[in-house]
């Protein structure tokens, strides 16, 4: 070999490393882009639920409307942080209370209004358990109505 080739080979030896860096260096930056863009779509990965609260956060859903709750038992643990996110589908053309529910928990000295179509979100820790029961009080004879009432089951 003369000293030209070898120069030439090792300059292809470097090119071809320097592409291969390259082409990792590109492929896991877009991985981990399009990781950051996917992370809070996959089930379970809550990015409201990264809050400063410590211990273990547990996300519910419940729907309220004229045809109560749903579902009207909703289960947690002792010290558990929870985070409940109340949905009003009804529209605000009700004569019934103007579409507006309520979700109380009196024990927990929780009170929370809902509009019409529109979500309203709490945030609250239960430290003891037991069966506390929540309910709607402004619309369908309220609390008198089994539908606008229903149980949070706290486990110890
Ligand atoms: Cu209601």
């Amino acid at each position: 070999m003369t000293s030209v080739s070898r120069r030439k080979h090792r300059k292809q030896r470097w090119d071809r490393w320097f592409r291969r860096i390259a082409f990792f260096g590109i492929a896991s930056a877009s991985l981990a882009l399009a990781g950051a863009l996917l992370w809070p779509l996959l089930p379970g990965v809550q990015p409201e639920g990264r809050n400063t609260a410590s211990g273990p956060v547990r996300t519910i859903r419940l729907t309220i409307s004229m045809g109560g709750f749903d579902p009207y038992e909703i289960r947690a643990r002792a010290g558990e942080t929870v985070m409940l996110k109340v949905w009003n589908p009804d529209s605000p053309y009700h004569i019934d209370g103007g579409g507006q529910h309520q979700f109380a928990i009196d024990e927990l000295g929780i009170n929370l209004m809902i509009p019409p179509r529109s979500t309203r979100v709490i945030t609250f820790k239960v430290d003891r358990p037991g069966v506390f029961t929540f309910y709607c009080d402004v619309c369908c004879g309220g609390r008198a109505n089994p539908a606008m009432v229903g149980k949070l089951i706290v486990e110890g």
